[in-house]
């Protein structure tokens, strides 16, 4: 029998690449997705065809009477919470849309399995957000946490009603602490993403000019398809734990503008401005992530580091708006 995974928010960039993942593995794979008014399963559309074992089904995590169902009709054996309102930014603007399906709607998946009474092991989607005005640097499973925005404090409360769950019903569940995660997926309004698709669009003529807010913090920046591989490790191992994700090196958004336009052989002082409207009430001002655990306990690591994965970004935008990619050297 293969196994079979429940995967909420398996039309983001995360969804996509697990998917693709456990397909390879064999996996029988049931994911949900919402409603829209136009279409949103570009990122999956590809993995839809008769040889995989993959079904969408309608759903929300602010549902839970269909959630309990769709557990009761399935029985994974593994559960992935990706689904959230994922945008730091926008959840200074939705404070409360962001805690209902990005905090409740953790609570509303653990209860639902709970009271399914399915067994079932549980991966929650936690992220360095949640250390936000850093205490330490860098930062590990021990670190205490401080978010800075209604997104961090959303991932706060799941994080520990994972931790709760474990503890009080013994379900395997697992955090894990993912620090920031890109590739050519990522939603277009995320700064990589918005840098990399900018600096495309400039160089076919389609645009003049980018909009940014704080180009001084810094991130601890990983591919998004390493990092999927390590929720799929945490899932396999014998005892649930929460394990912190990330590749040890940490730059400005500044050092991102520099590393992508200086790649095609531009300046980005020529197109970048500064808009306010960019700008956080309150800043998270440096993540760099130790995952010496993953590393020993998993046997995970990366694979990209920082420049390839700013080049693989490029190349795919370039490509996307008809372009050719620099020639490697
Ligand atoms: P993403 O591309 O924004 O995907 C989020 C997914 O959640 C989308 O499919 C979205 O569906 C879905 N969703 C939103 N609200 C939902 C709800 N109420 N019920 C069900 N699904 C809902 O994010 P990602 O980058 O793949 O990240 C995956 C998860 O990891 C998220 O929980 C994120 O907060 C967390 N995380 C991400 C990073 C990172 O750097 N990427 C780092 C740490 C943690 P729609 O298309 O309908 O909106
Ligand atoms: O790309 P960002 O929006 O990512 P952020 O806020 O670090 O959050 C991402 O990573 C988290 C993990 O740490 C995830 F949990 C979360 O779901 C999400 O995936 O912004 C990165 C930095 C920030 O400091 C922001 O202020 O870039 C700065 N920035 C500067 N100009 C901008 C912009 N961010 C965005 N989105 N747009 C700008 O124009």
């Amino acid at each position: 029998m293969p196994k079979k995974a429940f995967i909420t928010g398996i039309n983001g960039q995360d969804g996509s690449y697990l998917t693709e993942l456990l397909l390879e593995k064999g996996y029988e794979i049931h994911g949900i997705f919402r409603r829209s008014s136009v279409p949103n399963t570009q990122r999956i559309d590809h993995l839809v065809k008769p040889e995989n074992k993959l079904t969408l089904h309608f759903g929300d995590l602010q549902d839970t009477s269909s959630l309990m169902q769709l557990l009761n009709d399935v029985q994974p054996d593994e559960i992935y919470n990706l689904g959230a309102q994922s945008e730091v930014g926008v959840s200074f603007a939705n404070p409360q849309y962001t805690a209902e399906s990005t905090a409740l709607g953790v609570l509303n998946l653990l209860e639902a399995i709970r009271q399914s009474k399915i067994r079932t092991r549980f991966y929650q989607a936690s992220s360095s957000e949640m250390f936000g005005m850093a205490q330490e640097v860098p930062q590990k499973e021990t670190t205490p946490f401080h978010p800075r925005s209604p997104y961090g404090v959303s991932k706060v409360f799941g994080y520990w009603m994972s931790v709760n769950y474990r503890e009080a019903y013994k379900l395997f569940a697992s955090n894990g602490i993912l620090f920031n995660h890109e590739s050519p997926r990522r939603g277009e309004t995320f700064v990589t993403r918005k840098i990399t698709l900018a600096l495309a669009r400039i160089k076919a003529g389609l645009q003049d000019k980018l909009y940014l807010g704080n180009l001084n913090a810094k991130r601890d920046w990983g591919y998004a398809k390493d990092y999927v591989e390590a929720m799929w490790l945490m899932l396999q191992q014998d005892k649930p734990d929460d394990f912190v994700v990330s590749t040890g090196e940490t730059h400005t958004i500044r050092e991102f503008l520099e590393e992508a336009f200086g790649y095609v052989g531009m300046d980005y002082q020529k197109y970048v401005e500064i808009d306010p409207k960019f700008m956080r009430p309150a800043e998270v001002d440096l993540l760099l992530g130790d995952c010496s655990k993953a590393k020993k306990v998993l046997g995970w690591k990366h694979s990209v580091d920082f420049k390839g994965l700013v080049r693989l970004m490029v190349d795919a935008d370039l490509k996307l708006v008809g372009l050719t990619p620099p020639a490697k050297k």
